[in-house]
C-alpha cells in the first residue's frame, strides 16, 4: 500500500478472524452515510458486521472443498469526514485504486450504495477501461435528481457512472421499484440489459447463467459487481434503509453471483456489498444473511 494508510481505522475485530492484509482478497469496510434520504444507519454496518462475525460458524452454502476464509485479509475501515461526499468519493477512489492495484481485487463492505461511483472511478483507473458495471438492486439508482434538486445521492450515483465513467454495458438485475423516467433512460441506453425480479422469478437457472455468460463474453474489460441487499426479500433483509416488497430469495440471489463470478473470473475487480443498516434491523434479523453473503461471495471469487 502507498501512504493512504491515515485513511484507515484498525478493527479491533477482525472480520471472521481474518488476518490484517498482508495478502489475500482484501475486505474493505466503507462507512459512508453522506446522501441518505431515507431511514439512516448504514454507517454502522462494517463495525457491527466485524464484531458479530466471530459468533457464526464461517460455512459457506455450497463446499468447493475450499476455506473460502483462507482466501481473504481485513483491510480494516476507511476513515471518512461525515456530509462530505464528493471529498469521501475521491478519497474512496483512492483507496480502493490502491487495494486493486496491489491484490487485484477488492470485496467492499458499505456504508450507502453511493459509494460505488468512488469504487467505478477506482476500477477505470487501475484498470484504463471499465467494462461492465452490474447492478444488483430493488432500485435502478438512476434518476436525474433525488431529492428533487440534489444532482448526486444513492438513487442517482448510476446515472454520474454511466455519464463519467462510461461503462461498456450495464446489467440491472432485480428492480421492482422505480421511477418511469429513469426506467425509460436506462431502458434507451445503447448497451443495458434489465431484468427485474419478476423476470429473474421466471427463469431457470440455466436460463439466468446464459444470459449473464453472453452479456460478460460481449464486453471485454474489468467487470463490476454492485449489490445493494435490498433486492433480498425484506422477510430475509429487514435491515435496510429502503426496504421494498416481492424481493429474491437467497438462493436466486446467489445464483446471480455464482454466474457472474464463474463467468467474470480474474475480471472482476470489485465487488460491492451495501445498504445492511444495522439501526433498521430489529434483532439484527438479517446479520445471518449478510455474514452468509460475504462468505459466499469469497468462496465464488
Ligand atoms: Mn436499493
Amino acid at each position: 500500500m502507498s501512504n493512504n494508510i491515515d485513511f484507515y481505522v484498525v478493527p479491533q475485530y477482525t472480520l471472521f478472524g481474518v488476518p490484517k492484509c498482508g495478502r489475500g482478497i482484501p475486505i474493505l469496510g466503507i462507512p459512508m452515510e453522506d446522501t441518505v434520504s431515507f431511514r439512516p444507519g448504514t454507517r454502522f454496518a462494517p463495525s457491527v458486521i466485524r464484531t458479530w462475525s466471530q459468533y457464526f460458524e464461517f460455512t459457506p452454502t455450497e463446499d468447493l472443498g475450499i476455506d473460502p476464509l483462507e482466501k481473504a485479509c481485513d483491510l480494516g475501515d476507511l476513515s471518512l469526514m461525515q456530509g462530505m461526499a464528493d471529498k469521501n468519493l475521491e478519497r474512496i477512489n483512492l483507496v480502493v485504486k490502491d487495494a486493486i492495484n496491489t491484490w487485484g481485487r477488492v470485496v467492499n463492505i458499505g456504508g450507502e450504495h453511493t459509494l460505488s461511483l468512488g469504487v467505478a472511478r477506482a476500477v477505470r483507473e487501475s484498470q484504463g477501461s471499465y467494462g461492465i458495471y452490474i447492478h444488483v438492486d430493488a432500485h435502478l439508482d438512476s434518476r436525474e435528481e433525488w431529492p428533487l434538486g440534489q444532482s448526486l445521492s444513492h438513487a442517482t450515483f448510476v446515472r454520474h457512472i454511466i455519464n463519467q465513467v462510461r461503462p461498456q454495458s450495464l446489467v440491472f438485475l432485480g428492480f421492482r421499484s422505480y421511477d418511469k423516467e429513469e426506467i425509460n433512460f436506462v431502458r434507451g441506453l445503447e448497451n443495458s440489459t434489465l431484468l427485474s425480479t419478476r423476470d429473474i422469478r421466471s427463469m431457470d437457472y440455466h436460463e439466468l447463467r446464459l444470459l449473464i455468460r453472453g452479456v460478460i463474453d460481449s464486453y471485454p474489460g474489468p467487470i463490476h459487481l454492485s449489490i445493494d441487499v435490498d433486492v433480498l426479500d425484506p422477510s430475509i433483509m429487514p435491515g435496510v434503509g429502503n426496504p421494498e416488497g416481492f424481493g429474491l430469495n437467497y438462493g436466486e440471489l446467489l445464483r446471480i453471483i455464482k454466474a457472474v463470478l464463474d463467468y467474470g473470473g480474474s475480471r472482476v475487480k470489485a465487488v460491492d456489498l451495501v445498504e445492511y443498516s444495522p439501526p433498521n434491523d430489529p434483532g439484527l434479523m438479517s446479520l445471518p444473511t449478510i455474514i452468509k453473503l460475504i462468505l459466499d461471495v469469497l468462496n465464488y471469487l
